[in-house]
């Protein structure tokens, strides 16, 4: 949904150029000052029905903008509530930690530092093709949650309750395994650029081999 919402942006934004540039280039060919004559070409002011079309046309293809990315953002805010893997995200200056929740169980938290490859940093591991909800926190300034393959990047804004849907959101994993680079998306100190964080996408069965581990871990 992402990528074409994209797409369609960037051809009607190319289509908008393309025929300002046509139009600017077929004034400025036909109807350049002609030397011998020194008088002002005719006036269009107070013309209505250029003018309506002026008002009318740039409302149109606004509210077109408009309606594809309202509608597209309403559906993408969606939390059904009903994900099997929720991951809380704290981010703080200038790491993340993750805690996930899965059947019931918290794993322990995953904390990072800051780093210069996102491999070092914090690893989130999470089910490919499943539901996922996220929960964003901080408690010092502005961040922002993004991973590039997602095509979704959310900010974390201090100050916002728990239990908040403004702190939440959902995606379905890609279906594919594999590691993903995770970072800051909103300049929030000296550190920002070495935010970095991992997603590692495995299949379902490994998932759950994971959090067994996990716990198994925690337990001792
Ligand atoms: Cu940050």
């Amino acid at each position: 949904m992402v990528q074409s919402l994209w797409n369609g942006a960037w051809i009607a934004a190319l289509a908008t150029g393309a025929v300002v540039i046509v139009l600017i280039v077929w004034a400025s060919i036909f109807h350049r000052k002609r030397r011998a004559k020194a008088e002002l070409p005719p006036q269009v002011r107070y013309n209505l029905p250029i003018e309506i079309l002026y008002t009318v046309i740039p409302l149109v293809m606004v509210s077109v903008f408009f309606f594809f990315t309202a509608r597209d953002s309403e559906t993408l805010a969606r939390v059904s509530g009903d994900a099997p893997v929720k991951v809380k995200v704290e981010a703080f200056q200038w790491s993340w930690r993750f805690t996930t929740t899965y059947k019931g169980q918290t794993l322990q938290p995953v904390a990072g530092v800051p780093v210069h490859d996102y491999n070092q940093g914090p690893q989130l591991v999470l089910p490919a093709n499943s539901k996922v909800e996220f929960d964003l926190s901080t408690d010092d300034v502005i961040h922002s949650f993004w991973v590039p393959e997602f095509l979704f990047k959310r900010d974390v804004i201090p100050g916002i309750p728990e239990g908040n849907p403004g702190r939440k959101f959902e995606i379905t994993t890609l279906d594919k395994r594999g590691v993903f680079a995770g970072r800051c998306a909103e300049l929030c100190g000296v550190d920002h650029s070495r935010m970095l964080f991992s997603v590692k996408l495995v299949p379902q069965a490994e998932f759950d081999q994971y959090i067994a581990t996990q716990q198994a871990g925690s337990a001792q």
